[in-house]
């Protein structure tokens, strides 16, 4: 099926859902093209379509084909879309001129949650979000997610900010632009790869529940923007922050020395992180991202619930 006016088009599966009214959960691609390397990345994508589908909802991996938003990936176009060269990394900012110009982009954080809305899907799983960036007070490097999360009625399901990140300074603008930032089952904010950043999360819920009514209560106080979940890596699958951190630094000086600037610099760093740590890295990104599909399902379980 698609909407005329923006070529919104669903897999199958989707469109199955939506007829029937069941819980939906959004899944970002920009995570499969720049974020793992090939042939893991359909691996996991796929992996983690299965672990929705478990968990009692279907997924809707989102991408731009040929000037189409597709809210939803048949096989063949998710493993198409994961070996493409020179794919675009989609944010706000230019998701409108891909699909004008019937070009190919992957979603980004930002960028699936406005295709999410367009959908009617209010939950959305991925690994971390962008945020402040390491040395922004001079780069302003600062991802256009957060400002996403403050303007576009998602939930959101996070292992944290990714490490890469400063953090502090990610927590002040959430807080700067009203997005509740809620822990789930720990008073800490997570990491990304390890579960415990020694930063205390604003907010903590236990239950999927909770969070379901918190986003329809946002919705119900007239309250724009979504929610923030950060769900913490289980601690056998983590690497603890301490061993991360020389690692993160590095990488870091890396990129500065190499110039790297704007959206290369999320892609890059996460890359030399896999090369240094000889891969660990994506097993725990894997492991962080399943956990979160797995919330993410609960949530939206919890949502329909309410609205049904
Ligand atoms: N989380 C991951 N891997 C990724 C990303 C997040 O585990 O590749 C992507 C997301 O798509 C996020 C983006 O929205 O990185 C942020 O990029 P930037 O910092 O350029 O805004
Ligand atoms: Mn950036």
């Amino acid at each position: 099926m698609t909407n005329a006016m923006i070529n919104l088009r669903f897999s199958a599966e989707v469109q199955a859902a939506r007829a029937a009214g069941t819980p939906i959960v959004a899944l970002e691609s920009t995570i499969i093209t720049h974020g793992m390397p090939h042939p893991q990345n359909v691996k996991v994508a796929t992996q983690v379509e299965a672990d929705i589908r478990t968990a009692g909802a279907t997924p809707a991996t989102i991408a731009v084909l040929n000037g189409q938003l597709h809210i939803g990936l048949e096989p063949g176009e998710l493993s198409t879309l994961a070996q493409a060269k020179g794919v675009a990394k989609l944010s706000r900012a230019d998701m409108a001129a891909c699909l004008a110009t019937g070009g190919t982009g992957a979603t980004t954080v930002a960028a699936t949650m406005i295709a999410a809305r367009l959908a009617n899907i209010s939950v959305f799983a991925t690994g971390g979000i962008g945020g402040v960036h390491k040395g922004a007070q001079t780069s302003f490097d600062i991802s256009a997610d957060l400002h996403e999360l403050a303007q576009t009625p998602v939930t959101v399901v996070a292992a944290g900010a990714k490490a890469i990140l400063d953090l502090p300074k990610t927590l002040e603008v959430l807080e700067t632009l009203g997005v509740p930032v809620i822990a789930y089952g720990q008073d800490e904010l997570p990491a990304f790869w390890s579960a415990k950043s020694s930063l205390m999360a604003p907010l903590r819920m236990d239950t999927a529940a909770d969070i379901a009514r918190a986003h329809t209560t946002r919705g119900l106080l007239g309250l724009p923007g979504g929610q923030l979940v950060v769900n913490p890596i289980a601690v056998a699958d983590q690497i603890p922050a301490a061993t991360m951190a020389p690692i993160i630094a590095r990488a870091q000086e890396m990129a500065a020395h190499y110039r790297i600037t704007g959206k290369d610099v999320t892609p890059y760093l996460l890359h030399q992180i896999y090369e240094q740590t000889k891969g660990r890295s994506l097993t725990a990104n894997i492991a962080l991202v399943r956990n979160n599909a797995r919330l993410a399902a609960a949530i939206a379980i919890e949502m329909h619930k309410l609205t049904a």
